[in-house]
């Protein structure tokens, strides 16, 4: 499926597949099933994508480790629903496990909306990886926050700098002046394009496509793997690298499934989350580099625009109230996730420039 000319039938298809779900009733609740057991996990994106590459190495260790006693089946976008729809199987128990990106769970979660502002994350991302990794002190922040919405957050990773493709030339606020800006569902993402002038408009990801094909939009924001599985660069002439935030995944439970395990389940399951931490970390860098080259490759004439720091600066000043505007959405606990993760990217920050200069003075 790399375009969306199936996109409408898919649509009826998610929500017959889901209902189906749903009507099976309540799943396993940890080891209620030693025999055999299946573990649905639903993503949020296609085969080949990053979502994918972890969902199904996830489903290799587990079930390599419980000797095939677990089998994990995974459910690409289009299968069950769309992110929000696979989130609701997710807290109801339909599924045990799902992709529960800030993009669409923001709505639901609100401080989980920090990974969408802008100019937050670093920008090296190998500290982002180590601030977000497993047991860190911001996974650590998150885990009460999403158990209250009856998740078990298992671990936040980065996908990639998101990239604008657009029908335009922008490097400038100005050129974004009333531009048809597809976002994701969270709340903020509308403030955030807002803030530079845009028009923000929400739209599932199985229509973006069609949207820019017909004109509906005139742009979207994705990470180059998307942009090029999603065929997104077919049907827009730029492609903007702005470097202003990553696209975060977050990866989650059902948290009473997840309560129920045994201690030996849960340990194979951490231990699971803890091994896939590098994987796909490298699997991010290498599909974002190689599919690049594709989109090159396919269509010789896209617009590639790098912003210089200062065409990024002139956006940088216009985000910054938003920060403001997030910290009214997510209330105190967002604004102290957000004081930790700055905490936490400028102590990270710190360590790697440590780390360099005292490997200068060896040389
Ligand atoms: O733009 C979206 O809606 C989607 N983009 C990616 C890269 N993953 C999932 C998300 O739903």
């Amino acid at each position: 499926m790399k375009t969306s000319s199936s996109t409408p039938i898919m649509c009826l298809l998610l929500l017959c597949s889901a209902c189906l779900l749903v009507g099976c009733g309540r799943p396993p609740r940890g080891d209620a099933q030693t025999e055999s057991t299946t573990w649905k996990f639903a993503i949020e994106e296609i085969e080949g994508s990053v979502q994918d590459a972890y969902a199904k190495r996830f489903a290799e260790l587990i079930e390599s480790k419980t000797d095939g006693a677990i089998d994990v089946t995974v459910y690409p976008y289009g299968a069950l629903g769309t992110s929000e729809q696979i989130t609701q199987l997710a807290r109801n128990g339909a599924i045990q496990f799902a992709m529960a990106s800030p993009g669409h769970i923001g709505k639901t979660i609100p401080e989980v909306q920090v990974f969408l502002l802008h100019h937050v994350l670093s920008p090296d991302n190998d500290v982002n990886k180590d601030v977000l990794s497993y047991g860190s002190p911001v996974h650590q922040a998150f885990e009460p926050v999403y158990a209250e919405k009856g998740f078990q957050l298992l671990g936040f990773f980065p996908e990639g700098w998101m990239v604008w493709t657009t029908d335009r030339h922008i490097d400038a606020p100005e050129d974004m002046q009333g531009l048809k800006m597809r976002v994701m569902s969270s709340p903020l993402l509308v403030q955030s394009y807002k803030a530079y002038g845009a028009n923000p408009t929400p739209m599932p990801y199985a229509e973006v496509y069609s949207g820019l094909q017909l004109k509906m939009i005139d742009g979207q924001v994705n990470p180059v793997f998307a942009i090029e599985e999603m065929s997104f660069y077919e049907v827009t002439d730029y492609m903007i690298f702005p470097r202003q935030a990553q696209f975060v995944a977050s990866v989650v439970a059902n948290k009473d499934f997840f309560d129920g395990l045994s201690p030996e389940r849960r340990q194979v399951v951490e231990e699971t989350l803890g091994e896939l931490e590098d994987y796909i970390y490298d699997y991010q860098r290498r599909v974002n580099e190689e599919r690049l080259d594709i989109i090159r490759e396919k269509k010789p004439d896209m617009n590639m625009v790098e912003l210089t720091e200062e065409q990024r600066a002139a956006f940088e000043a216009l985000s910054e109230p938003v920060i403001g505007q997030f910290k009214d959405i997510a209330g105190a606990r967002g604004a102290e996730i957000l004081d930790l993760l700055e905490q936490e990217i400028a102590a990270r920050e710190g360590e790697t420039a440590d780390a360099s200069s005292a490997g200068g003075n060896d040389d």
